[in-house]
């Protein structure tokens, strides 16, 4: 059975903190409370602890405010070492952010459940599937085997993930399966509309604001395939919006049928850049990302920038070339 090790691991434990990727996302956000909900029901102490704040568009799905952003060790329960980790939507243990350094060290075991481009083996102990849409996907299977009952508020939380991973059932690793859950998930009661209305309209004014200075940085490169924008400190300070508030900018170039890659450089409010990659088709972007330490799909990945922006765009665009070399 493909998911024994991940139910093993739920039965055989009684503590369990739960976490996920920095800066999370909705499938980051809404595995992590699905979750924690089936451990609760089944009887398990659940914590959940992040490096990042909950963007406010998925905060609906912690209605329990049950996810604690991790600053120092005192916040920590004392029994600690009884606690196993689960992390959520990555499976790179540097893009967890300080529960790396509080956690990560101190507990008894901890279990990858993932569904990004990984150089951990397929036979780690971990569960890491790069075909599903998302992290909510597998879990709603281990949720099936192991019999665990689906309440709304679960229900919501997987479906949520879904959508925000798929594009709203559009990327390329939307599947039968992807629609087959989220019928699933309308059945038990989930309103899409509402769903919907929580992601892509609950945005503050300052959040367009910033979406229209960030636009207006645009650049076209490679004969007009390939996209930059950018996004300084000073860019979110002036509009008064947040740094997570950003994350649907990148889909923007997109929308052009000539551009096939969009670069966003994101520079966060305490300075550090981030390089965001999202592509169409078969330009392998996590390939590029992976170079510079960072990961995720073929079509969208990411890294932290090590060295000036400068000095990374003329790296980058160098390893798109290949791509248009006939064109250029
Ligand atoms: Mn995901």
């Amino acid at each position: 059975m493909f998911f024994k090790p991940v139910i093993d691991f739920i039965t055989r434990y009684d503590k369990f903190i739960l976490t996920a990727h920095e800066t999370p996302d909705g499938d980051a956000i809404g595995s992590e409370c699905a979750l924690a909900r089936v451990l609760k029901k089944m009887g398990k102490k659940v914590k959940i602890f992040n490096s990042d704040i909950t963007p406010s568009k998925f905060r609906f799905i912690d209605a329990q405010k049950d996810i604690k952003i991790l600053k120092n060790k005192s916040q920590l329960p004392k029994d600690i070492k009884d606690y196993v980790l689960f992390i959520l939507d990555t499976n790179d243990t540097n893009n967890i952010g300080v529960v790396a350094d509080l956690i990560l060290p101190v507990v008894k075991k901890h279990f990858i459940i993932d569904h990004h481009d990984s150089d951990i083996p397929v036979f780690s102990g971990n569960l890491i599937q790069r075909s599903a849409s998302s992290t909510a996907e597998l879990l709603y299977q281990i949720f099936q085997d192991m019999n665990a009952e689906i309440d709304l508020s679960i229900a919501n939380a997987l479906y949520t993930a879904i959508v925000y991973d798929t594009g709203s059932f559009v990327y390329p690793k939307t599947t039968a399966l992807t629609f087959k859950i989220a019928y699933e998930m309308v059945s038990l009661g989930v309103n899409p509309n509402n769903i919907f209305a929580h992601v892509y309209e609950c945005n503050s004014i300052s959040s367009v604001i910033l979406e229209s200075k960030v636009l207006s940085t645009l650049k076209l490169e490679l004969n007009d395939h390939v996209a930059i924008q950018t996004m300084t400190k000073e860019t979110i300070l002036e509009s008064g919006s947040k740094y997570e508030e950003a994350d649907q900018i990148i889909n923007i170039p997109l929308k052009a049928e000539a551009i096939r890659v969009s670069i966003f450089f994101k520079q966060d409010i305490n300075g550090l850049l981030r390089c965001s990659l999202r592509s169409k088709g078969d330009i392998d972007v996590v390939e590029i990302a992976r170079s510079f330490g960072g990961g995720g799909h073929k079509n969208a990945a990411g890294f932290k920038c090590r060295e000036p922006g400068e000095i990374i765009r003329k790296k980058v665009l160098q390893k798109l070339e290949k791509y248009f070399k006939d064109e250029l």
